[in-house]
Order: structure tokens, then C-alpha cells, then sequence
């Protein structure tokens, strides 16, 4: 007698024992229903940072996975013949990479099936080795140093495109479209940073531009005035930031201070709805020029206006970049455990590998290295405080 089956005769006995009725006087019993096979519980992480200057990127992420959760949960899915339900671990790393590391150990003791972070690149990195050595696919949503999908771990997958294509893309688009002729460029030094201002720097150079400037900051740093004074000595028609809106904001506002008029520009990590409440008054109209690293357009606008208003009417927020893609991302490693019938990463990897999914940020494939195939950027600008699209670029 299998093990239910046994449990299910002794359910009985003791519920008509409960009852006061002798066994010798139950009615001959029924032969037993096979087993319903067992509910599973599935485990997926996520990290960002939840705290710290940029804790609304990583509130915004961590709310996009939860969608996704609730979503897959309502669906009644069933994985391998039995039904399963996901379960969301969210850890915070606070963007620092020291905590990054012990969130993904925290995560690998868990036993998560699968991790979808970090957020930054600077904690996805090491992070990733971590998941690696414990056989864990991760997809980041929103990391972009090109370093994470180029260290040969299959596991690792990313829904972005990557900083060679942004701040190749963005160089280029200061020269041509925006007619700098002179660029300054500031990085935070961390893994973003200063590697999508290399890729700008690049750009700008391929383009025929010249880069006049270049000055480094940190991811804390609220004072400016130094290296402004000496970039504003240059005559720049263009600055270039790679780092994060928490500093951007400050910037513009001490650019305004020193009459800097140069324009703003950044990736994807300046360019968030946070940004014009970071820059009060030192943002002006069609001063700052940013992308994020995806992108829709024509029909495909339909599923990502459609998520946007559903985040806003759950969360009482607006999308500040990567909420959908993280929301993606969840859908897209559930979908290769039920098409691969099991939640072991051995078993399901494959199916992931193989992904062709048809999300809110457009068809998501992923090439051998584990990017995304034929990646977008959306290049944005910001008018009366509002980011307004200039246009989809692959
Ligand atoms: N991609 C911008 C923010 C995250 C990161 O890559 O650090």
C-alpha cells in the first residue's frame, strides 16, 4: 500500500474512532481514490537594492516580480503533473556588492530554484559566481557591464541589452543628433559607471566627436563643485554621467549652480521617473538624454502600456525603468520549469535556454552567451518633468 493510501485508511479509523463508532461496525470500506499527487512549492529569489539612495530602483524591481508571482500563482499552473505554486525570497543588497554576495549565499542556503537580480551590475557579478557554483540560473533584469554574460556560465541570462550597445549607441547619438562637438564625461566608478562611460567615451570618438574631460565621482558623493568648475573650463556641449539618478540629480542641480548649460546625458541608469524630483529645479526641458536598455514599439506598446497601468493601480507608483522587465524575467524562468516538468535547475536549463517568450518588453530569445537576442533601447528625453520617448533604437 502506497504511503497516502496508508495515511488515508488511518484518517479514517481515527475519524470514526472520533465519531464514538466501533470499527466492526463501519460499513465495508470503499477502495481508495489514488493519491492526489502532492502541491509543490517552488522558491525564486530576488535582490535588489531595497535600501540606500537607490532603493526606489529596487522597490520598483521587487514589485515587478511580485506581479508576476501573484499572476503565475492565480493561473493554476501545474508542473510534472502536479500542481505548483510560486514562491518569492526577495533579498535586499543594498547596491553594495559585500552584501550582494551574502544575499546570494542566503539565497543558495534557501535552496531557490532559480534567482532573478541583481539590479546593479557591480552585485550581479560577483553575485553570479556564487549562483554558478551552486548550479542556480539567474536572469538579471537590468544589469549591463557585458562582463556578466561573458564569463562562461550557462545559468547566467540577461533581458537588457548590454553597455556597449547603450553607450555605444548613446556616444554616437551626442555627435550626430545632438551636434556636440566637445564631451565631458563623469563616471561613479562602480562596475556601470565607469563601464558605460568607457563604451560612451567610444562612441563619441567612432562618431568623430572629441571627448575634452574626464572626472570620476563615487555612488555617495553629493558634492560636485570640483570637478564641474574644471569641466565647465572645458566648454563641453554635452556631459555624460554613468552612474545612477540618486547623483544625477544632485549634479544637474549644482550644474544649474555654476551655469553649466551643457545638456545631461546618462543610460539607463538616469533614466527614471525619480529623476525630475532628484533634480528639482535643475532640470530643464529637453535638457537631460538617456536610454533604457529595451524597448517596444507599433503593437508591442500595447502589453507595456497595459503593465504600466496595472503596476500603477497596484503599487500607487509609476515604473522607474525595469519593473516590467524583472516581471518578464519571473514569467520567462516559471514558463521553462512547467515546459521542462521540473523545478531542478539541471532539468529545466535547457528550456530556458531555449526561451522564445512574447512578454511586455517584446520577444525575449536568448543568444549562447545568454543575452538577449536583437536587444532595444528606448532613447529618452524629459518635458515638464515627464520622460517622453525619442525614439526605439535595435
Ligand atoms: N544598468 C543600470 C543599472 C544597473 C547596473 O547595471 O548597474
Amino acid at each position: 500500500m502506497q504511503l497516502n493510501t496508508k495515511l488515508a485508511v488511518i484518517a479514517a479509523a481515527v475519524a470514526l474512532a472520533a465519531c464514538g463508532k466501533k470499527e466492526e461496525a463501519a460499513p465495508a470500506a470503499a477502495p481508495a481514490a489514488a493519491p492526489a499527487a502532492a502541491a509543490q512549492v517552488v522558491k525564486i529569489g530576488h535582490v535588489g537594492p531595497t535600501s540606500g539612495a537607490i532603493a526606489h530602483f529596487g522597490k520598483d524591481n521587487e514589485n515587478g516580480a511580485k506581479m508576476a508571482i501573484e499572476e503565475l500563482n492565480a493561473a493554476g499552473l501545474t508542473m510534472g503533473g502536479a500542481p505548483v505554486t510560486f514562491e518569492l525570497l526577495a533579498e535586499d543588497d543594498a547596491a553594495d556588492p559585500k552584501q550582494g554576495t551574502a544575499a546570494a549565499t542566503k539565497l543558495v542556503d534557501a535552496k531557490v530554484a532559480g534567482v532573478i537580480g541583481h539590479l546593479n551590475s557591480g552585485t550581479t557579478i560577483p553575485a553570479s559566481q556564487i549562483y554558478n557554483d551552486a548550479g542556480i540560473p539567474q536572469i538579471s533584469p537590468s544589469a549591463t557591464n557585458p562582463k556578466y554574460t561573458r564569463q562562461g556560465y550557462t545559468g547566467a541570462f540577461r533581458v537588457v541589452a548590454d553597455d556597449v550597445h547603450l553607450g555605444g549607441t548613446l556616444g554616437k547619438y551626442a555627435v550626430e543628433t545632438l551636434k556636440a562637438a566637445n564631451v565631458a564625461v563623469i563616471d561613479d566608478r562602480t562596475a556601470y559607471g565607469q563601464g558605460v562611460a568607457d563604451e560612451f567615451e567610444k562612441g563619441v570618438i567612432a562618431a568623430g566627436g572629441k571627448v575634452v574631460g574626464r572626472e570620476f565621482t563615487n555612488d555617495k558623493a553629493t558634492d560636485f563643485n570640483a570637478i564641474l568648475t574644471t569641466l565647465k573650463a572645458k566648454k563641453p556641449d554635452v556631459v555624460f554621467f554613468g552612474g545612477m539618478d540618486a547623483v544625477a540629480g544632485p549634479m544637474l542641480k549644482q550644474m544649474k549652480q555654476l551655469g553649466i548649460n551643457a545638456k545631461l546625458m546618462g543610460g539607463d541608469g538616469i533614466c527614471t521617473s525619480e529623476l525630475p524630483k532628484l533634480a528639482g529645479d535643475g532640470m530643464a526641458d529637453d535638457q537631460v538624454f538617456c536610454a533604457e536598455a529595451g524597448g517596444v514599439e507599433g503593437e508591442e506598446k500595447v502589453g507595456m502600456d497595459k503593465f504600466r497601468t496595472d503596476f500603477k493601480a497596484k503599487f500607487n507608483a509609476d515604473v522607474q525603468v525595469y519593473a516590467p522587465y524583472v516581471y518578464d524575467a519571473v514569467k520567462v524562468m516559471a514558463n521553462a520549469m512547467v515546459a521542462a516538468g521540473s523545478a531542478d535547475p539541471k532539468v529545466y536549463l535547457p528550456a530556458l535556454k531555449a526561451t522564445n517568450y512574447k512578454g511586455v518588453t517584446g520577444n525575449i530569445a536568448f543568444d549562447e552567451k545568454g543575452d538577449i537576442k536583437n536587444g532595444a533601447l528606448t532613447l529618452m528625453t524629459y518635458k515638464g518633468g515627464q520622460r517622453t520617448t525619442l525614439a526605439v533604437i535595435r
